[in-house]
C-alpha cells in the first residue's frame, strides 16, 4: 500500500433541522449514516447537543485503513443575530435574523485579537468558537479560542466516530466548518463540510414552548 492515495470520507448523521452544504476536497463521495439525530445531554437534556459524525479512511484499493490518525478541526465561521418567531405555516420556531450572517472576525484563526480584526468595534473577537468534540477525541494543544483541534484513530473497519458538541442555545445561530485529515503511507487525504448547527426537531415544534436560544446568544442587534 506504500504510496497509495488515502481517501477520507466524512459522514453526517441525519440531523433534525440542520442543513449540510458545501462539500469539498477528496474523495468523491459522502456516506450519510442515516437514522441518527442530534443527541441531547446535560441537565434535563437541555444543555448541549451532540451531532454525530463518522470518518472512513480507505486506501485506493478500497481497503479500510485501521489505526489511521485523523486530525479534526472545527471552527465557527459565521454567526447570526436575531430572535425566534413561530412560523404559523410550517409550525416551528424559525429564526428571524436582525443581522448577519456575520463573518468570524478572527481572520488568521489564532484565537487572539490582531490589528484590524475587530470588525464591529466592540473590543473583542466575535464569535469565538462555540463547538468542540466528544467521543474518543483527544483535544490537542493546537486548539485556541477560535479553533478546536482534536485527534482520533480509526478502528479495524476504517471508521472513527465522534460528536460535534455545542451549547443548545447556539443551534441555528452559528455555522461551523468541520475538517478531517489524515496522513497515512506518506499521502494525505482530507475533507471539509460546512453546516449550520442543527437543533433537535422536538425542541422547535411546540408553539407554547419556545426553545432555548429564543433570542440569539449573539444578541438581537441590527448590525454585526
Ligand atoms: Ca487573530
Ligand atoms: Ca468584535
Amino acid at each position: 500500500m506504500a504510496g497509495a492515495v488515502v481517501s477520507v470520507v466524512l459522514g453526517a448523521g441525519l440531523t433534525g433541522c440542520g442543513d449540510a452544504d458545501e462539500s469539498s476536497g477528496d474523495p468523491a463521495y459522502i456516506v450519510m449514516s442515516g437514522g441518527t439525530h442530534v443527541v441531547k445531554e446535560g441537565s434535563e437534556g437541555n444543555l448541549r447537543y451532540k451531532d454525530p459524525w463518522t470518518v472512513l479512511v480507505t486506501s485506493t484499493d478500497g481497503q479500510p485503513v485501521e489505526g489511521a490518525v485523523i486530525n479534526l478541526r472545527v471552527v465557527t465561521t459565521s454567526y447570526t443575530k436575531g430572535v425566534r418567531e413561530w412560523d404559523t405555516e410550517k409550525e416551528f420556531w424559525k429564526i428571524e435574523p436582525t443581522a448577519g450572517p456575520c463573518a468570524n472576525e478572527d481572520r488568521n484563526l489564532n484565537g487572539t485579537l490582531d490589528s484590524g480584526e475587530d470588525a464591529n468595534g466592540n473590543g473583542v473577537l466575535d464569535p469565538r468558537n462555540v463547538a468542540t468534540f466528544s467521543g474518543n477525541v483527544e483535544t490537542t494543544e493546537e486548539s485556541n479560542d477560535s479553533v478546536t483541534v482534536g485527534r482520533i484513530t480509526t478502528d479495524e473497519r476504517g471508521y472513527a466516530d465522534f460528536f460535534v458538541v455545542y451549547g443548545t442555545e447556539f443551534g441555528h445561530w452559528a455555522t461551523v466548518s468541520l475538517t478531517a485529515e489524515t496522513q497515512t503511507t506518506g499521502t494525505e487525504g482530507s475533507q471539509s463540510r460546512a453546516f449550520g448547527l442543527p437543533v433537535a426537531q422536538e425542541d422547535v415544534e411546540k408553539q407554547d414552548e419556545p426553545p432555548v436560544g429564543e433570542i440569539s446568544p449573539f444578541g438581537d442587534g441590527a448590525s454585526c
